[in-house]
């Protein structure tokens, strides 16, 4: 048995809408732990430094405009294989592409705003982890 954690972000997107409830019960049914969990709203720097990676595509400037636009909830996660699974649950990047029933299916009104961050390897959810809590708060 793989136990892992995963990182996850509930967006301004789907906290302005009123959709964080559903999504955190989604996530709960398919079998995860909430770990830690907290209400933030992102500065400009946070998110630049969250999505770095990305920080030669076009679409980032929107993308931190539209992550500091309102409050999220972080969110660390445990289950078995939490971090494809997570992705699973959430649906393709696009809603347009998710597949029936997924989080981004039944809450994403578009690629930008796409309701739910979740971490995408092993690396980064450990780095996703650390950018957001503190080793006490994973315990
Ligand atoms: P995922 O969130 O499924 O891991 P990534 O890592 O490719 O997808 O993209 C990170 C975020 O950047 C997405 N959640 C989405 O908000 C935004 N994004 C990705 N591709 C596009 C795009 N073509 N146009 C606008 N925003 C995008």
């Amino acid at each position: 048995m793989n136990l892992e954690r995963t990182f996850a972000i509930i967006k301004p997107d789907a906290v302005a809408a009123g959709h964080a409830g559903e999504i955190l019960a989604a996530v709960e049914q398919a079998g995860f732990r909430i770990v830690a969990m907290r209400m933030t709203r992102l500065t400009e720097k946070q998110a630049q430094g969250f999505y770095a990676v990305h920080r030669e595509r076009p679409f980032y400037a929107g993308l931190v405009k539209f992550m500091t636009e309102g409050p999220v909830i972080v969110m660390a996660l445990e289950r078995e294989d939490a971090i494809a699974k997570l992705r699973e649950v959430m649906g393709a990047t696009n809603p347009a592409n998710a597949a029936e029933g997924t989080i981004r299916k039944r809450f994403a009104a578009s690629i930008e705003h796409n309701c739910i961050h979740g971490s995408d390897a092993p690396e980064t959810a450990r780095q996703e982890l650390g950018f957001f809590f503190s080793t006490a708060e994973l315990l």
